[in-house]
């Protein structure tokens, strides 16, 4: 699956120049108000945003992975917040229905997904499961062709946006066999969402916990059709997920880099530009060459993810997305905190956009797994292959 070169280079100079003449502008908006503006968002359906990973036959522009970082290292340009809008939707919040959906729940909810008729969010965190997804506590009990959902979910992005979830409870025993994914819609009656969390940085992205009391939820809306999949289609959701993060990771590290090479070379101290003094230099080179690292690394991973058949999961392709997520994250979290050395004390003033996004950034080494997570899954991964 993938939009033919032509196309996507259109695509990709739009998204450029959205991100560019409407995004940027709309940053300090989005800090103040803690709002994406509604015709931001009309403007992001009518772009095609929230339908950008879903197939055409289902009324999307059907990116493949490779295509899809790209698209992501744009939208990594500006506040974080602008593609939380529609990122859940496209990414973890549908991807499960893609990858390993039936037929019947694909025809019915991919169309909606696409046009942005239907936000959909990703529910696996609990106040008890966390790093530890399979040991997550919300139960599904089966009654007649229902089951009854019972639980917390927490942290979940654009839940006050979504008009579904995708949501893993427990309907068997303990573990991660136990573990089944539901379509729930979110107007069931029994669903409740918390208070909107108050974050250290990403103003303009909502989340809150997603509280069910006896939901009843069709049987027919567990992903592809069969309980005690839910965790496997959780962590191949979120190998795509991590891998899309560590492409947002560098687009903002370029654009921490951008505002910190034209500080540089504007501010002056002892009579010249500070970028002419080589300790300045030498962090914007550290920079540099870590952000390359970092982009090469992605890349080289999509074309592999792309490479592998749809929708299979490949531990040796997880282990390299881990690498990916674990490298681009931390190599953002020092972008950005040079990109605030450079500024000096301006780095530190809300006015100067490299103040916000080094708060944006931290939440990147924390979400879609933890930089130890990746670093279990690379160790585990590579010990395995040793002893094979
Ligand atoms: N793709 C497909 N299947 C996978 C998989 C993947 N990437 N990773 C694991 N699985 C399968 C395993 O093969 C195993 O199946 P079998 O029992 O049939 O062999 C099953 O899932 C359980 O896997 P595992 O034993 O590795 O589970 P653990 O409980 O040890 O958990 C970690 C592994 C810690 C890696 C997992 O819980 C995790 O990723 N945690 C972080 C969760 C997260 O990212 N949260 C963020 C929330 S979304 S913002």
């Amino acid at each position: 699956m993938a939009l033919d070169n032509e196309s996507f280079a259109l695509l990709r100079a739009t998204v450029q120049r959205f991100v560019q003449e409407r995004l940027i502008p709309a940053e300090n908006h989005l800090e103040e108000h803690d709002e994406v503006p509604a015709d931001i968002v009309q403007d992001m359906k009518e772009l095609g945003l929230f339908g950008l990973t879903v197939p055409e036959e289902y009324g999307g522009i059907g990116l493949s992975v490779g295509q899809e970082v790209l698209v992501n290292f744009e939208l990594g340009r500006t506040a974080p917040a602008f593609r939380s809008v529609f990122g859940t939707n496209i990414g973890i919040g549908s991807q499960g229905i893609l990858m390993d959906g039936t037929p019947e729940q694909k025809a019915e909810f991919l169309p909606r997904v696409a046009s942005g008729e239907l936000v959909m969010s990703f529910a696996l965190t609990e106040p008890d499961a966390g790093t530890d997804a399979a040991s997550l506590k919300t139960r599904a009990e089966a009654d007649g062709d229902h089951y009854v959902l019972n639980g917390t979910k927490r942290f979940i992005t654009n839940a006050p946006r979504a008009g579904a979830f995708t949501l893993m409870a427990r309907t068997g025993g303990a573990g991660a066999a136990g573990v089944s994914a539901f379509i729930v819609p979110a107007d069931l009656p029994g669903i409740q969402l918390g208070k909107k969390d108050r974050k250290m940085g990403q103003r303009g992205t909502m989340t809150c916990d997603v509280i069910l009391e006896n939901v009843r939820v069709p049987a027919s809306l567990i992903i592809g059709g069969v309980p005690g999949q839910g965790f496997k289609t959780a962590m191949k959701v979120l190998d795509r997920g991590r891998l899309n993060i560590s492409a947002v990771s560098c687009g903002m590290a370029q654009r921490v880099l951008d505002e910190s090479a034209r500080y540089a070379s504007e501010r002056k101290q002892f009579g010249k530009a500070i970028g002419e003094f080589q300790l300045v230099q030498a962090m914007l080179a550290d920079s540099q060459a870590e952000l390359l690292a970092g982009w090469s690394l992605v890349q080289e991973v999509a074309a592999r993810f792309d490479q592998k058949p749809p929708h299979a999961s490949d531990p040796d392709v997880s282990m390299r997305v881990s690498c990916a997520k674990l490298f681009c994250t931390e190599m953002l979290g020092r972008v950005a905190d040079r990109g605030v050395q450079v500024h000096g004390g301006s780095g530190y003033i809300n006015e100067f956009p490299v103040e916000r996004f080094y708060r944006d950034a931290r939440l990147l080494r924390l979400y879609e797994g933890t930089t130890q997570v990746q670093q279990l899954i690379i160790g585990r991964e590579l010990l395995r292959q040793a002893q094979a």
